[in-house]
């Protein structure tokens, strides 16, 4: 059965990011399980600052789980990435996501790999590139291995990389991996920028697609666009995905709005 989570950033420099609830997870965990949530996804600045919660007491409190743990600070923060033409930045950057890993493992969440994977460029060509991020993901995903979890790769919109941006490029992209533990996320949001159709992504991502970005077209909380969810269902359901859709989605109008309406908008969808 899908499972419902919400995302919560602590990232002060992604304070205007698509995350639902942002600076205070004991707050942001009250609200989820009182909207009914089962899990919440974190947005944490550093692997220090997920140890240094006590999470695993709000966790309990709240009968919620840890969907996953997001790097993205790894960039926003250090400007870090997989792709980066020096060999010792793109160490830090693997180094900053091993952290990551380790920090969200003993909560059983996996580590999701989006803006850390970088882009092609003038500097370094396209199969550069992907040969520095699939060397990346060979690594982190034995490392995750090691805690019995996957490693979430995400394919985003061509504005924010062009390594991966459908769900049959993010195939294409793990298929020649030494590693069998990257899964891949389908974030709504990207989706409905680059597929063709939604549901047909989501067939091409099949039984890879381990994580879901639950999200309208706006980037809004689901509910709030112009998505067409029911084929989304539908399609879901033919490939056996039995995962989260976390709520990564802009406080519109504010949090606790967007989380109620993401968990009505979830109700509807793949509870009715
Ligand atoms: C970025 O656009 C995104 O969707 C995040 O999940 C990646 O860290
Ligand atoms: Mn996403």
């Amino acid at each position: 059965m899908i499972k419902s989570a919400v995302t919560i950033s602590i990232v002060e420099e992604a304070k205007k990011g698509p995350f639902v609830f942002h600076g205070d997870v004991a707050a942001g965990c009250a609200k989820a399980a009182e909207l009914g949530f089962d899990a919440v996804e974190l947005f944490a600045p550093a692997p220090e600052a997920i140890t240094a919660l006590p999470l695993a007491d709000l966790l309990q409190e709240h009968g919620l789980s840890l969907a996953a743990v997001g790097t993205g600070a790894g960039m926003v923060k250090h400007g870090l990435h997989l792709c980066d033409p020096d060999e010792s930045r793109r160490g830090k950057a693997c180094d900053f996501i091993r952290g990551i890993i380790d920090a969200g493992a003993p909560h059983g969440a996996p580590a999701i790999i989006g803006s850390m994977q970088g882009k092609w460029d003038a500097v370094t060509d396209k199969p550069t590139a992907l040969g520095y991020l699939r060397d990346s993901l060979n690594v982190l995903g034995e490392h995750a291995k090691g805690h019995g979890l996957p490693l979430i790769y995400e394919p985003l919109n061509r504005y924010e990389t062009n390594l991966a941006t459908t769900m049959a490029e993010g195939v294409e992209l793990i298929a020649p991996l030494t590693t069998d533990n990257v899964v891949l996320l389908a974030d709504l949001f990207h989706m409905n920028i680059e597929e063709s159709s939604i549901a047909d992504g989501l067939r091409d991502g099949g039984r890879h697609i381990g994580h879901v970005h639950f999200v309208d077209s706006n980037r809004q909380a689901a509910g709030r666009g112009h998505m067409d969810y029911a084929p989304i269902a539908v399609a879901l359901k033919e490939i056996g995905y039995d995962g989260y859709a976390c709520a990564e989605a802009f406080p519109i109008p504010d949090s606790v709005e967007a989380a109620r309406q993401t968990i009505e908008t979830f109700k509807a969808v793949f509870r009715s």
